[in-house]
């Protein structure tokens, strides 16, 4: 029974924290929820989160930094995003997420490129607004489309007292072009969440509202937080399309400074990945009064209800089409299911994902049979952990900030069919005899959204998980 399976998951947990030392172990216990039937009916969730995570015990959180260059401004692709401090943060997160954009590089896209200011010795002493400046003026020259230049701070810009701010200012006038500074230095706060807000804000301060819709419809709609990994947007797009939605804006996978400029006109914010921009959709709610929704389109269960949820906010010529297009989908999706599900029905699965997904994908593993048996978060907030339970059974071990040794732990003793997880875990999990499939960069593939994204979805996790070559790996550490 799921009560049986609870109390057995809260001794694993018990037998997995006894590895830490005392004081250690008492912080680490408040980031582990065993799922029970109080918490499923109020749900209320207990979970510590959002702090700082533990010194000592491996995180794989990101910083500030990666939060606003990575995630949010750095899909903006007809902006220069300058890395302003040491080369080693613009190098080592240069190409690392697949969020896919049209256009022509170096020309009106400019995503694949990596510009940084190259700190120096001579620049952290003296400073770096002089070499920023020029920077600035060198960008202008190389690419003189570009639509703007961000300043995305590394830490010692924030350190040494930089005047960054100063910088953009001369700098929008000199070169006729948005340059805008954004304080996103990694030190701030306790991982990437913190840059994500950073980075909304700099859009608050310096884009919104500054843009004009040359037409504006009644189905004018913006796709928020869909950062078009692997083409995830894209396939999002054409089923807003084809219900009879305008799509004016994503944001930002493939989107335009353009784009974030009109937003305020939009009808209707359609938000997918709340962690990250949760707050412009509050911000356009209380300036323009513009409503948003969440919506979910991993899945074809939780993307049938989403398009009814959305459409169900427009007239009835949107709501006909829109089970016009569910009427059309559905036979191909109930083809993917009968071709997959049979061999991944009943199959454990583990997750976890930054501040999203680990709640976003349950839907579209359950469409396959397949269970969630314990899933978490790099740095959710008390908000996506109540989300989170909504989705989740009884017993369902639930963790926030994991070290890698609770992971490996945890899969282990709890025999997973597959770990859902990041590039860092990867490898570790292959070489358990564990299949493992990428959760935030879909390792190589996608898209997983919307209908499209469901068929590659299947084919992938069928294609991990039922690998013959499992059968060939005797597990060195299992036995
Ligand atoms: Fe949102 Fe994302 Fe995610 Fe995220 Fe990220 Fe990502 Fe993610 Mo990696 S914006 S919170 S900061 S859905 S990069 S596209 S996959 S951790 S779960």
């Amino acid at each position: 029974t799921t009560e049986k399976t609870r109390i057995e998951n809260q001794k694993l947990v018990d037998e997995l924290l006894e590895v830490y030392p005392a004081r250690t172990k008492k912080f680490r216990k408040k980031h582990f929820e065993i799922v029970d039937q109080e918490a499923l009916e109020s749900s209320k969730c207990s979970m510590k989160s959002n702090i700082k995570s533990r010194p000592g015990v491996m995180t794989t959180r990101g910083c500030a930094y990666a939060g606003s260059k990575g995630v949010v401004w750095g899909p903006i692709k007809d902006m220069i995003h300058i890395s302003h401090g040491p080369v080693g943060c613009g190098q080592y997160s240069w190409g690392t997420r697949r969020n896919y954009a049209n256009g022509v590089l170096g020309v009106n896209n400019f995503t694949a490129m990596q510009i940084t200011s190259d700190f120096q010795e001579k620049d952290i002493v003296f400073g770096g607004d002089k070499k920023l400046e020029q920077l600035c003026r060198e960008v202008k020259e190389l690419f003189p489309l570009a639509k703007g230049i961000s300043i995305q701070s590394e830490c010692p810009v924030g350190l040494i007292g930089d005047d960054i701010e100063a910088v953009g200012k001369k700098m929008t006038k000199e070169l006729e072009i948005p340059v805008i500074p954004i304080r996103c230095e990694g030190f701030r706060g306790v991982s990437q969440s913190l840059g994500h807000h950073i980075a909304n804000d700099a859009i608050r301060d310096h884009v919104m509202g500054t843009r004009e819709l040359a037409e504006a419809g009644p189905y004018d709609v913006a796709i928020i937080g869909d950062y078009n990994i692997g083409g995830d947007a894209w396939a999002s797009r054409i089923l807003l399309e084809e219900i009879g939605l305008r799509v004016i804006a994503q944001w930002s996978g493939d989107g335009s400074i353009n784009e974030l400029g009109i937003t305020h006109q939009s009808k209707l914010n359609l938000v997918h990945c709340y962690r990250s921009m949760n707050y412009m959709a509050t911000e356009m709610e209380e300036k323009y009064g513009i409503p948003w929704m969440e919506y979910n389109f991993f899945g074809p269960t939780k993307t049938i209800e989403s398009l009814r949820a959305i459409a169900a906010r427009f007239d009835e010529s949107i709501q006909e089409k829109c089970e016009q297009v569910i009427a059309k989908y559905k036979p191909e999706m109930d083809k993917v299911i009968a071709k997959y599900k049979p061999k991944l029905a009943g199959k454990k699965v583990m997750l976890l994902v930054g501040g999203l997904r680990a709640r976003h994908t349950i839907g579209a593993y359950e469409d396959l049979g397949m269970e969630i048996v314990s899933t978490g978060y790099e740095f959710a907030h008390k908000d996506d952990y109540e989300k989170t339970l909504k989705e989740l059974k009884e017993s369902t071990i639930l963790y926030d900030d994991p070290a890698a040794f609770d992971l490996e732990y945890l899969a282990e003793k709890l025999q997973v069919d597959l770990m859902g997880a990041g590039v860092k875990e990867k490898y570790v999990y292959h070489k358990m005899g564990i299949p493992f499939r990428q959760m935030h960069s879909w390792d190589y593939s996608g898209p997983y959204h919307g209908f499209d994204g469901f068929a590659v979805f299947a084919r992938d996790m069928d294609a991990a998980v039922n690998s013959p070559v499992w059968n060939l790996l005797k597990n060195p550490f299992i036995h």
